[in-house]
């Protein structure tokens, strides 16, 4: 640390250590100074490597939530620190008034790597899906030749696609949106894992332009649609000439033990959604990818956004992605995945307080029985971070279990016995 003095004149060796709060005050800082959009676990971390995070008092922890499956690599898998370091010393930023070098090298390759035309760069997960959106609505008036703001896009209920406006206007989550009406016209719900739905829809409305699905339902918990489903939807979709668009912003990238959760069932999405762990987490990084058939209806000025497309973005997900290769994450998620889905359904057999599992690859949920006690989960959460190993309920009584993908087999079963562990101390 350097000796330069800050602005209050305290030298910066003084200033850091002072920083160094304790757990408490860094949890009561944010309760004081950050909005409330959260409820954490109170545990304070401030190191990440591979499988482990730790905390502030140096407690190490199994990260089983891997911030929601943006580090599939691994806390700073250095690979792609090193791709941002030699990046962020060069050039970060340009805006895309410009051209620069690393844009198209990464263009090439991601499109390359996923076996698309066209890519269109952005940054975050919720603005890559409003991308997606934008794109399939002006298709749709431009190619298929529907009525100006006419276009209606099929979304499933449970889902969980971001939380901006438009996003949260097709959300049936009270908590995703109320109180931010009015919202935005134009989609249509119908239930997830429901191909006659879909099929009905599409016979009774001519103006139907996309239909946006996640191939597993994350929020939802790990909710896996029947075998068939995202087929059948897709051979529905080319039937009615309507654009089959893949949120794979969380299942994508190795998660569930496939590159995409679409591959499953061979399905090759009109539009496909990524992002989150394609930076493995290390900077905003997200994607649309489509054909130039698609792609073309944007011209030059009818979308963008600062960053999207950024040299420092372009380096970092090159890397991420190399990296999902080279260590064969997608084979590891399936084979580790396997393992954990038979050694929870077996331990659920005995138990009264955990009731199934339920996933695919390393995105998995367990389904916990909440009937005596509304906030079983969570407490089963507190005392798993207690006994090393981090992991947050959704809906209340689903506790979602996805590890970063480079874990060990060893590691794994370490993990399956802190989770068994802990659940029997709540029988
Ligand atoms: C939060 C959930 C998970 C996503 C899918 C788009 C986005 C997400 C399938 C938007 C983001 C994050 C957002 C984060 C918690 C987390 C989450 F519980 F909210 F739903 F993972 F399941 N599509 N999911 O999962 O991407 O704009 O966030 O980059 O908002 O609390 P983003």
């Amino acid at each position: 640390m350097n000796s330069d003095n800050n602005q209050s004149g305290q030298s910066f060796e003084k200033y850091y250590i002072e920083s160094r709060h304790t757990a408490s005050a860094l949890m009561e800082m944010e309760d004081t100074y950050g909005a409330h959009n959260y409820h954490p676990l109170p545990v304070v971390l401030s190191r990440g490597e591979g499988v482990h995070v730790w905390d502030v008092d140096g407690k190490r922890y199994y990260d089983f939530l891997s911030a929601y499956s943006a580090v599939n690599q691994g806390h700073c898998h250095p690979k792609i620190i090193q791709a941002l370091i030699e990046q962020v010393q060069k050039l970060t930023l340009t805006s895309r008034a410009f051209y620069n070098d690393k844009l198209g090298v990464y263009e090439k390759y991601i499109t390359e790597y996923f076996g698309f035309e066209k890519v269109l760069p952005m940054n975050t997960g919720a603005e890559a899906v409003e991308t997606a959106l934008k794109l399939c609505r002006k298709w749709a008036y431009q190619k298929k030749q529907i009525p100006e703001n006419n276009a209606q896009i099929v979304v499933c209920a449970e889902n969980f696609h971001g939380r901006t406006t438009t996003i949260v206007s097709f959300s049936v989550d009270p908590d995703a949106y109320s109180d931010y009406g009015p919202f935005t016209p134009g989609f249509t719900v119908i239930p997830y894992n429901d191909v006659e739905a879909l099929e009905k829809t599409l016979v009774e409305n001519p103006n139907i332009a996309g239909f946006l699905v996640e191939p597993i339902q994350g929020e939802a918990g790990a909710k896996v649609p029947d075998d068939g489903y995202l087929r059948k939807s897709y051979e529905l979709c080319k039937k009615h000439n309507v654009l089959f668009i893949a949120d794979e912003i969380q299942t994508g990238i190795a998660r569930t033990g496939k590159l995409l959760a679409c591959d499953y069932e061979e399905v090759k999405p009109d539009i496909l959604i990524l992002g989150k762990a394609l930076s493995g987490g290390v900077y905003p990084v997200s994607a649309v990818l489509s054909s130039r058939e698609i792609m073309e209806v944007i011209r030059p000025g009818q979308h963008g956004s600062t960053f999207g497309g950024n040299p420092l973005a372009a380096a970092v997900a090159v890397a991420a992605l190399e990296v999902v290769r080279d260590e064969r994450l997608a084979e590891k998620a399936y084979e580790l995945g396997m393992i954990f889905r038979e050694e929870m359904t077996a331990f659920c057999k005995t138990s009264k307080v955990a009731e199934f599992v339920r996933g695919k690859g390393l995105m998995n949920a367990l389904i916990i029985n909440n009937a005596h006690y509304k906030n079983l989960a969570w407490d089963i959460c507190l005392k798993m971070a207690e006994n090393g190993l981090l992991a947050k309920p959704t809906h209340t009584n689903i506790i979602r279990f996805a590890p970063p993908l480079v874990i060990t087999n060893v590691q794994l079963m370490e993990c399956i016995s802190i989770i068994k562990k802990t659940v029997q101390e709540f029988e």
